[in-house]
């Protein structure tokens, strides 16, 4: 492959992943629509490093359809990508986080044949500590013509044709997969482009470091009682190692971690809602993080299912998140199907 000066960009790489993979899964208007995505969240980053500077800091004070208050820089953010990914010409439909219904591209744009979900501004009650957060995002073929419905979403993350999520950190990074592995872009905010960083991130199947809110302990169900307990216990005891721990509260962030240097991250489902599997999204978080995290080597699991075969019922269904390094997955997906 060759690269400018300055590095390869997105659009370089794109066409280059096109024409290698005979337009199989990448066509140009997923290359498009991958375009559109990444500058608006160049956007969206831009707010978000405004802070307290810019008209989108604090609480809107209005609920979202999961019941938790909005800050002002989510709804900007989910403004941010229905405005920007309408008039492409891409799309049939999107949704998000922060919406209770789909959203129908208007009949004034031309339709195309993926749906887009997203989380707009994940790890947003971080946001005013000046915590890494980011946007997650899924792309789903959609080619039955007619106007889609929310049934039309509910297709296994196993048919996703592409997922990413952006960090906006210290570097402003978008990691993504085609189908074809993942690779990670920075913004090179002098430029305006993002350039190829990070090729082909392979996730290590062994980990000494795990991410789960501990405060929920006393929740948990058995088998993530019996899998943290060994982990606590270190080298004097079963698993013959110590463990570190660390926590962000911000889904992208702690996988951007666990794609770097490997790693487990949990969000179980426990006690306190027996009806209610998780706190994490089905089809907006937890599908486009294991699409990505299995191209890298890695697994995802609900405790007993592979996550990218579930098939959703709702599109803002919930579900328990075990992912990362294999061979933890495996393990504490073991401890689920042994009971
Ligand atoms: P959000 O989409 O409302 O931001 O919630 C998802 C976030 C994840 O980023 C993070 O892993 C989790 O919620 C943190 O949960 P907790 O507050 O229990 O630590
Ligand atoms: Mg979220």
């Amino acid at each position: 492959m060759r690269s400018t000066s300055h590095g390869m960009t997105l659009t370089q790489h794109l066409i280059e992943e096109q024409r290698k993979h005979n337009n199989n899964n990448i066509t140009a208007n997923l290359r498009l629509l991958i375009e559109v995505i990444s500058r608006a969240c160049r956007l969206i980053s831009y707010h978000v490093s405004r802070g307290a500077l810019g008209e989108a800091y604090g609480s809107s004070n209005k609920k979202n359809i999961q019941g938790e208050i909005q800050k002002k820089v989510d709804i900007l953010a989910n403004s941010i990508l229905l405005e920007a990914n309408e008039w492409g010409g891409n799309l049939s439909a999107m949704a998000s986080e922060e919406m209770e219904d789909i959203h129908l591209i208007p009949d004034c744009f031309p339709k195309g044949d993926y749906l887009l979900l997203f989380d707009p501004l994940d790890g947003s009650s971080n946001i005013d500590v000046n915590v890494s957060v980011g946007t997650i995002f899924s792309v789903l073929p959609y080619l039955e013509g007619n106007i889609p419905t929310e049934t039309s979403f509910l297709q296994k993350g196993s048919h996703q044709v592409a997922a990413g999520y952006f960090v906006y950190g210290p570097q402003i990074s978008l990691v993504l997969t085609t189908g074809y592995g993942v690779n990670c872009f920075t913004l090179d905010r002098e430029l305006g482009s993002w350039i190829l960083t990070h090729r082909n991130l392979r996730i290590p199947p062994d980990t000494l470091e795990y991410a789960i809110n501990t405060s929920n302990q006393r929740h948990w169900y058995a088998p993530v009682q019996r899998y943290i307990k060994e982990l606590i216990e270190g080298e004097d005891a079963a698993r013959k190692a110590d463990f570190n721990m660390r926590w962000i509260a911000s889904m992208v962030s702690d996988v951007h971690r666990i794609l770097h240097r490997g790693g487990i991250f949990m969000y179980p489902a426990d006690k306190r809602t027996p009806n209610k599997p998780g706190k994490l999204r089905l089809m907006y978080e937890a599908n486009p993080m294991a699409f990505i995290v299995e191209q890298a080597g890695g697994a995802a699991t609900n405790g007993k299912n592979r996550i990218l075969d579930i098939q959703p019922q709702s599109l803002h269904e919930r579900v328990a998140v075990f992912l990362g390094s294999k061979n933890e997955v495996d393990r504490v997906t073991r401890y689920h199907l042994e009971g």
